[in-house]
């Protein structure tokens, strides 16, 4: 391999923030492997401009499919001032990413020349250089960095080449540390672990709110039952990890890292929800009452109760808290279901 850029590279070993190493930027040949590193599952992918739209031909998560044919095609001229990106956010919460494998459109038909291996921050949005290429001379490179804890990489283009405006990329590869055959088996088992344990916790979360399972409203019920569903589901093609391919293997480890990271935020918000339950149940009978003395028939009421407008008839009951924002419909006989 002939080295082809030093970029800045300021990458940490354990968090986006505290930037410490060179990355490095290698030319890699088009049926080059990521034998010595794990290919990291990609949840979703974005981009700055893609041409035909994010749904269409060019799309971002082409970057992401495995394919060296599919593509995406940002629409707009690449530059400092404008740079053209596509990002690739990780399945699961964080993952463990050493470099990135870029396969992209030959340099003289829309390649990348300029162009920088970002990771995503702890906020939202902000994303820090781990490497960077200038002046290419290959259409495929692999970065290598420090390893950071991040939850998504961006490829930012500053410049690209060709006879069009369009930035072509063929395939992302994120990669990670990588894990003898057995270490990546007990590793997905870890994490489908940590999924039923997130799963069992939401359980009696909801056993908290409501003691049948058949009370609590139906998006709740149905989030319970599809997180079931996919931990049992990848509990059996775990069992069949001897008999599938390093592909499908990776498919599966994708997939895992998502149902856990699923079971993982719907057993915090039950959690939030079973804190608050006392208190609302108390507002919510009271309104109950309210709706009891409020007559009968089809006629709507409206009245103020101190910091909750309501709007009630026999049957249903629409409060708006003055201070939250949040909407509150009861229907007779049904739990209540917030919106904001
Ligand atoms: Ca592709």
């Amino acid at each position: 391999m002939r080295r082809i850029c030093l970029g800045v590279a300021m990458v940490s070993c354990l968090t986006a923030d505290a930037l410490a190493a060179e990355g490095t930027v290698t030319m890699v040949p088009e049926t080059w492997q990521p034998d010595r590193y794990r290919r990291l599952p990609v949840a979703s992918a974005s981009a700055s401009t893609t041409l035909e739209g994010e749904q269409g031909k060019y799309a971002p998560a082409n970057v992401a499919d495995g394919h060296l044919k599919t593509k995406w095609v940002g629409s707009e001229a690449p530059s400092k001032d404008k740079p053209q990106w596509v990002r690739l956010d990780l399945a699961g919460d964080r993952q463990t990413v050493t470099g990135v494998a870029v396969f992209g459109e030959r340099i003289d038909n829309d390649g990348v020349l300029d162009a920088e291996v970002q990771v995503a921050g702890p906020k939202p949005d902000e994303f820090r250089t781990a490497a960077s290429i200038a002046q290419a001379g290959s259409a495929r490179w692999l970065a290598m960095f420090e390893a950071v804890e991040t939850s998504a990489v961006r490829l930012l283009v500053t410049r690209s080449s060709g006879p069009t405006p369009h930035t072509d990329i063929y395939e992302i590869q994120v990669l990670g540390p990588g894990m003898t055959p057995a270490g990546y088996h007990d590793y997905a088992e870890a994490r489908l672990g940590e999924a039923r344990q997130h799963h069992q916790s939401a359980l009696v979360h909801a056993r908290t709110i409501v003691p049948e399972p058949g009370q609590l409203p139906r998006p709740v019920g149905a989030s319970l039952d599809g997180s079931t569903e996919r931990i049992e589901s990848a509990g059996k093609r775990l069992a069949a990890w001897e008999s599938i391919t390093p592909l499908q293997r990776d498919e599966l480890v994708g997939r895992i890292e998502i149902v856990a990271a699923r079971a993982k935020r719907l057993a915090e918000r039950l959690d939030r929800t079973a804190k608050t339950w006392p208190d609302r149940r108390a507002a919510l009978d009271t309104d109950r009452q309210a709706a009891k003395q409020s007559g009968t028939g089809a006629r709507v009421s409206d009245h103020r109760a101190g910091n909750r407008i309501q709007l009630i008839n026999d049957r249903v009951l629409v409060g708006l808290g003055a201070e939250t924002g949040l909407l509150a419909c009861q229907i007779e006989g049904l739990l209540p279901v917030d919106a904001e």
